[in-house]
């Protein structure tokens, strides 16, 4: 099922440049019930090219949206007290600077369970969410957020002006990087845009997956990792500017996009483009090295975890992240050595891994087991985890933290 492309997706460049294969692997947020483990699992191809032509990092397979955000789509963004916090400092920064307020018109795309349009509901700004996955949407409409069940695309958009529905600011997080139709998803958000409203998109950072390695933020629902070179280029093809760029900690590093239909670049975006020019992100040697790097990590924790197992030690994870997924299959890290998974979402309970089959389970089996060592899986809310772990840890439990090098917190 789906396409296996071999030309860019931002520019249609023919001859792009392979980076690495994480082998056949199965949907990082497809998590099984019992039922799913007796039935063949769905792998697909997880294989991250570069294209010398608009310097965007991308994988090769476009698995169709519907099977990736599906009406058993588990993701719900207000499970992360550090996420709440970071979209309500995002939302609070803009309706102040934007002058935001009752006449103004916000719509945020992949509004999930609507964790961040309630900050403007909640100042009476007419907003509206779209997203596709049934189940957030549903909580976002339960949190008091209008939500409109469906994928963003570029004829939604153009309904959506033909009924007079316009927006002053547009805010799409995570989702850029997730769209098969990426220069549909800019003329959708361009269609939408009022003359002088200004998009807000915030991209997991190809920088930050480079230079930390952080190759289990690979999957399929993540088709494009973004420099500002590459939505730079990319925007402009569509006659948006990029007018302000902020790099944020946020999923182990993310670019937050301000673009608008006037070029008015601030000095943050010729900062980080001549950053990005130092570094060579426009070169394949940026990327050259990256698969030998992600080998070694895979051997080392394979080792250290071998290593525990043989002690007779008791291992559990924490966080059924979809960066998790990619994690246990790329290093094929199983049942054989990961007790169980347990993870504040409650969706995600009693179902099993993707690919390794562990059980998943509630924080509260930490205590009730007292596995000698969790593996982090979600180590991109390390410090907000090992703060609500201070019991565990209190007895004795140790983290691994699994990337760039694996330490014990
Ligand atoms: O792009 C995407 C990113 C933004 O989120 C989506 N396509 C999928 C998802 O990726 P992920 O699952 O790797 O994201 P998270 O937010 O890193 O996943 C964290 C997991 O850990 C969630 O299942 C929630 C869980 N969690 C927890 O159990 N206790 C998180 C925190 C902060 C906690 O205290």
């Amino acid at each position: 099922m789906g396409e296996t492309k071999n030309i860019c997706r931002s520019c249609g460049y023919s001859r792009l440049k392979d980076v690495i294969d994480l082998g056949q692997t199965p949907l990082a947020d497809a998590l099984l019930t019992k039922e799913d483990l007796e039935k063949p699992e769905p792998v697909y191809p997880l294989d991250v090219a570069f294209c010398p032509n608009c310097s965007l990092l991308q994988i090769l397979k476009t698995v169709p949206p519907e099977e990736l955000f599906c009406r058993e789509y588990p993701y719900y963004s207000s499970f992360s007290e550090e996420l709440l916090r970071h979209s309500r400092q995002n939302a609070l920064e803009l309706i102040e600077t934007l002058g935001l307020g009752s006449k103004s018109s916000v719509v945020e795309i992949a509004s999930n369970d609507g964790y961040l349009l309630k900050n403007f509901v909640e100042k009476g700004i007419p907003c509206l969410g779209i997203d596709p996955a049934e189940g957030p949407a549903e909580a976002a409409e339960n949190a008091g957020v209008p939500t409109l069940c469906a994928f963003f695309t570029e004829d939604l958009a153009k309904q959506l002006r033909a009924v007079g529905k316009s927006a002053d600011l547009i805010i799409a997080n995570n989702v850029f990087a997730h769209v098969a139709d990426t220069n549909g998803f800019l003329e959708g958000v361009k269609a939408l845009l009022k003359d002088d409203g200004i998009a807000v998109i915030e991209v997991p950072y190809v920088r930050d997956l480079i230079d930390n390695c952080e190759f289990d933020t690979i999957y399929h629902e993540h088709l494009c990792y973004f420099s500002a070179t590459s939505a730079d280029y990319l925007l402009r093809r569509h006659s948006l500017f990029l007018n302000r760029v902020k790099r944020l900690p946020i999923h182990g590093g993310s670019l937050r996009l301000y673009a608008g239909r006037n070029d008015r670049a601030e000095g943050s975006v010729k900062e980080i483009l001549e950053e990005e020019k130092e570094a060579g992100v426009d070169a394949y040697e940026y990327y050259r090295d990256f698969a030998i790097k992600a080998s070694n990590i895979k051997e080392g924790l394979r080792m250290m975890l071998k290593g525990l197992k043989e002690q007779g030690k008791k291992i559990a994870a924490y966080g059924a992240a979809a960066k998790g997924s990619t994690l246990l299959n790329y290093i094929g890290i199983g049942p054989e050595t990961i007790d169980f998974v347990v993870d504040r979402n409650i969706h995600k309970h009693g179902r099993f891994m993707p690919g390794m089959h562990i059980p998943i389970w509630g924080p509260e089996r930490l205590l009730k087991d007292m596995p000698d060592y969790v593996l982090l899986l979600a180590w991109n809310f390390t410090d907000e985890i090992l703060r609500q772990q201070e019991e565990y840890r209190s007895r004795g439990g140790k983290f691994i933290l699994p990337v760039p090098v694996w330490k014990i917190a």
